[in-house]
């Protein structure tokens, strides 16, 4: 659980942050001794490698059994309390830890989270004094059980070369490396002692021009007096200080539009009863109207056609984390292919990542980190291998963590609930129908989606979504190199999920593994051709369906998968290597993306 605020870090005249991120000590818990051991009630001794923060450690080293290492690791740093942070109430915050995370100071235990992609904090409270250095210890465990989004299995069995000795393995059911460690930045917040600790914004569209915008605001002061301001994108004040109202009013604001994000900023200010300033926060926020009809995604009353990818967070050696210089090079590569929405298959992205997306106006799928979900358990007997009432708590857990992380972003049109589960199991129906209908309380102005690589005809959840979103890969896993076929059998499923369940369709993943420099007349598997008759066998099929309202190719770029035989060094679908060079697709992607017939 977080004890702290979770509000995302901000420095200004009441409140500072302090980024710990640079180089940790590392150990590895290679025979998962360091709890028994108490490792963290003392510095970490023995075999410690240095490793940054934030990044994945598993390909850091050149050692294929850190990489591998199935269990928790160590990671240690110095914790000093500036001087001046006196009166403040001093928080410690992960923007993730990747995926079972247990925090210590001094050895004294903190706090634990589980789940790897969102954020949480520690009131630091009594454990510091202002000036002091600290001991900061943090365990990230990699193991995935049932209970866990993403989904997996753990299990121990005798060394096969020594049979004397164990070793542990894990089964995850998606294809994507496990990454782990402190992947997103871990910072130090000193905030004011009476605070505001949430903001919350909801515009709404009342006439043509009218908006109002409802916000509400939690502090741990009581009494609690706030009052607000809105700055337009140009930082110009729109509407002055207003105080004691739950809702403001505003003319014709600049509506943030796909390709035009103009983000709009709600400043809000915590006053004492005598009127003097505590504290001071900066929402950012934006006005857009999202709907779905049977056949169309309207983005501010226009139909919105999604061109674009299913990404990953992640590249060489840094792995699945926040990399700044890397996030740059993705936005300004989506831009220049026209691409104008990505999937964050299969987890939340940084906070940063949304931030780039809202100023970019970037249209985002924000996805649950629920992929790998192929059993449902329908009895209230716990079975640990199947997912279950534990799952199910802990997914609407995420789903609240994630609405509340992400809400206030006006490029997320829609929540996507989970990655192709096994939606033709009588247990997921009930599963999603909780899922879907606990979203759809916390947010009640977004489309929800599920990913789906099932046929339309055994689908359980799809009536429950607003838009059916499908994952489809014929012409390569199904009707292997049978191009013609593949796309009579993609028109037929495309038009049967339309059929059934009467809703906008998007294929949310289509394309071919590629070796970049692989070059054929004969559009052979594996060639930059065949990836190119791949895509436009597709495009084909779209621009014959009118309900079809969007392409997400899969993937943005290559990226590291565990090992497999029909992994090539990893999953080579990307449009763009892992090291982000363009395949040729890529400018027959930009050639359709940059025109604008009908639907696109
Ligand atoms: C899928 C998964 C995605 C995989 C992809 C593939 O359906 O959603 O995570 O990477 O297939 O290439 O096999």
């Amino acid at each position: 659980p977080s004890t702290g605020d979770c509000l995302y870090p901000q420095a200004n005249r009441f409140r500072d942050v302090r980024d710990l991120g640079g180089m940790w000590r590392l150990k590895i818990d290679w025979d998962d001794q360091g709890l028994s051991e108490a490792w963290h009630s003392q510095p970490l001794s023995g075999e410690i490698l240095h490793a940054p923060v934030p990044a994945a450690y598993n390909d850091l080293f050149a050692d294929a059994k850190i990489r591998d290492h199935v269990g928790a690791v160590y990671y240690e740093t110095e914790l000093q309390i500036p001087a001046t942070w006196k009166s403040q109430s001093i928080h410690l915050r992960f923007d993730a830890a990747a995926h079972h995370a247990t925090v210590w100071l001094d050895g004294k235990e903190l706090g634990k989270h589980k789940g790897g992609f969102l954020p949480f904090a520690i009131d630091l409270g009594a454990h510091v004094s202002a000036g002091r250095a600290y001991r900061l210890t943090v365990r990230c465990d990699n193991r995935l059980d049932w209970t866990c989004l993403p989904a997996g299995e753990h299990w121990e069995e005798p060394h096969p070369s020594d049979p004397s000795r164990t070793r542990r393995r894990q089964e995850i059911h998606f294809d994507f490396i496990n990454d782990t460690g402190l992947t997103r930045p871990v910072r130090l917040l000193a905030l004011p002692e009476r605070r505001i600790t949430s903001v919350s914004i909801c515009p709404r569209r009342k006439s043509v021009s009218l908006w109002t915008v409802e916000y509400s605001i939690n502090s741990n002061s009581d009494p609690c007096v706030t009052s607000v301001r809105i700055l337009d994108p140009d930082e110009k004040e729109v509407i002055p200080i207003e105080s004691g109202r739950n809702f403001l009013a505003l003319e014709s604001p600049r509506l943030w539009k796909p390709g035009d994000g103009q983000v709009y900023t709600l400043e809000v200010a915590l006053q004492d009863e005598l009127g003097s300033t505590l504290d001071t926060y900066r929402q950012t926020f934006g006005f857009r109207t999202v709907e779905t009809l049977s056949d169309s995604f309207l983005i501010n009353g226009q139909e919105f056609y999604f061109r674009g990818f299913g990404k990953h967070e992640e590249s060489a050696t840094r792995g699945r984390c926040l990399d700044l210089p890397m996030l740059t090079k993705d936005f300004s590569l989506l831009k220049w292919i026209g691409a104008n929405s990505i999937r964050t298959s299969h987890y939340p992205y940084s906070e940063e990542f949304m931030q780039m997306a809202d100023r970019a106006g970037l249209v985002v799928i924000d996805e649950a980190p629920a992929v790998g979900f192929n059993q449902f358990d329908g009895t209230p007997v716990y079975h640990p291998d199947k997912a279950n009432e534990k799952t199910l708590a802990h997914h609407l857990d995420v789903m609240g963590d994630l609405l509340a992380r992400d809400s206030h972003h006006p490029s997320v049109v829609m929540w996507s609930v989970a990655n192709e589960a096994a939606t033709e199991q009588e247990a997921a129906r009930p599963y999603f129908k909780s899922v879907i209908e606990g979203t759809r309380q916390l947010d009640p102005s977004r489309p929800i989606t599920i990913v789906e690589d099932r046929a339309p005809s055994q689908s359980l959840v799809a009536d429950m979504v607003d838009v059916v979103s499908i994952n489809r890969y014929f012409g390569w896993y199904q009707y292997c190199a049978d191009l013609d076929l593949a796309e009579v059998k993609l028109e037929e499923d495309m038009r049967e999920w339309h059929e059934r369940f009467d809703k906008p369709v998007i294929m949310a993943e289509y394309g071919a593994d590629t070796i970049h420099g692989f070059h054929s007349v004969t559009e052979d598997l594996f060639t930059e051709e065949f990836q190119i008759a791949t895509v436009s066998r597709y495009h084909a099929v779209f621009d014959r369906l009118p309900h079809v309202i969007g392409e997400h190719i899969w993937n943005f770029a290559d990226f590291a998968t565990k090992p497999g035989i029909k992994r090539i060094w990893g999953n080579r679908k990307g449009v763009f290597t892992r090291e982000r060079h363009p395949k040729s697709v890529a400018h027959v992607l930009r050639e359709r993306w940059s025109q604008t017939p009908q639907k696109i």
